[in-house]
């Protein structure tokens, strides 16, 4: 969908063959810790986890945009952006087990990672809310004149969220230099996206606000990239936020907990939207002789390799020490809250002295 003010291509970005290969390994990578995540939940050593099998060339084409300094808004499928900023994979696992990994101190649900240094605030479980702070960081970064875009992202459910609106709306006539992103995977739960809206898609609901906004194949990592581009610069030029559609398809269940076969019928999806965009992507690399099948299998072995090291790391970690339990809120704690410590943690040995059974 050409949008004034946005480039119409049909053309591949011009991008080295390093960068090509980077934008596979990380959907590749992705896509692995999705696997091994599964795994795991199967087995019972991690107890919630929301799969983004499917959506790679969205995360990818979208995140891999951001610059350092960019701040990240994710909601539920984009951890894997903060890897691509160099958070460690170890790290990422200890989050699933809430452990001294993590960078909260197993205070979230699984899945919601964060770090401050990478500038990937934590995903909010309400959904939709994430996008008035995306945007209200886009406009402190506006106010301080500091060359920063924010990366909001929203599911196609959340658009239905007061909270996208509010958003949309806040942003556009603040023209504040945020890219509100969202991966239509076409259903919110068991809530298939023809009974979200009644609109022509989410990108047409920018026209109502005043921004652009651009429907983009969103199993084509390369589009994602040359749109989320586009949006980018002219955010930093100046010129406000972008709605950016990624349409795609979330090939798992909602999360661990649920069976998508319960409630939809894959024989209905039209075909191009069950494409694997890694298969895709492969078959594209292969056909321009930046990749080969020896090559392939030997980043996915190296891929899997890392993996593995890392979840060797991360299962055994310690546990977050108790007494973290009355740190990082007050910089004087009242002393109800000293009390409490006092009754949990006790002469300092560990052992409860009070009610608590630790
Ligand atoms: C305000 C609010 N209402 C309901 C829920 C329960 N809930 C969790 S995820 C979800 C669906 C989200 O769908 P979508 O925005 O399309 O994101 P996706 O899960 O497909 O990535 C719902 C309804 C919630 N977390 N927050
Ligand atoms: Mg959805």
């Amino acid at each position: 969908m050409p949008v004034a003010g946005l480039p119409a291509t049909t053309a591949a970005p011009a991008l080295s063959r390093e960068h090509l290969l980077l934008l596979y390994r990380w959907m590749v990578t992705i896509r692995a810790i999705d696997e091994k995540m599964l795994m795991m939940q199967r087995q019972g050593r991690i107890a919630f986890f929301g799969p983004s099998a499917g959506q790679e060339a969205a995360i990818v084409g979208s995140g891999s945009v951001a610059r350092k300094g960019d701040w990240i808004f994710p909601a539920l499928r984009e951890g894997g952006i903060l890897l691509m900023r160099g958070f460690p994979i170890a790290r990422y696992f200890g989050q699933m087990f809430g452990n001294v990994l993590d960078t909260q101190k197993g205070r979230q649900m699984p899945m919601h990672f964060s770090s401050g240094e990478h500038k990937f605030v934590s995903l909010s479980s309400p959904i939709a809310t994430q996008l008035p702070q995306a945007v209200g960081a886009a406009w402190a970064s506006k106010i301080r004149r500091e060359d920063v875009v924010t990366f909001g992202y929203i599911g196609d459910g959340g658009t239905s969220e007061n909270d996208f609106h509010s958003a949309m709306n806040f942003a556009a006539v603040g023209k504040v230099p945020c890219l509100i992103i969202c991966q239509n995977n076409q259903w919110a739960i068991s809530v298939p996206f023809s009974s979200q809206t009644a609109s022509d898609g989410v990108a047409i609901k920018a026209a109502a606000y005043g921004m652009p906004g651009i429907r983009v194949d969103g199993n084509d990592v390369l589009a994602c990239y040359q749109a989320t581009q586009a949006a980018f610069e002219r955010a930093r030029a100046g010129h406000g936020p972008t709605l950016i559609e990624l349409v795609t398809y979330r090939r798992g269940g909602h999360s661990s907990s649920d069976d998508p076969t319960r409630y939809r019928d894959e024989s209905k999806v039209p075909p191009w939207l069950l494409v694997d965009p890694i298969s895709r992507f492969r078959d594209w690399l292969v056909a321009g002789r930046h990749l080969t099948d020896a090559s392939d299998a030997a980043m996915r072995a190296e891929i899997k390799n890392t993996i593995d090291d890392a979840v060797k790391e991360a299962e055994p970690a310690a546990t977050v020490a108790v007494d973290t339990l009355f740190t990082d809120v007050y910089g004087s704690p009242p002393a109800t809250l000293l009390a409490q410590r006092a009754e949990v943690i006790g002469d300092g040995s560990g052992k409860a002295e009070g009610a608590f059974p630790l």
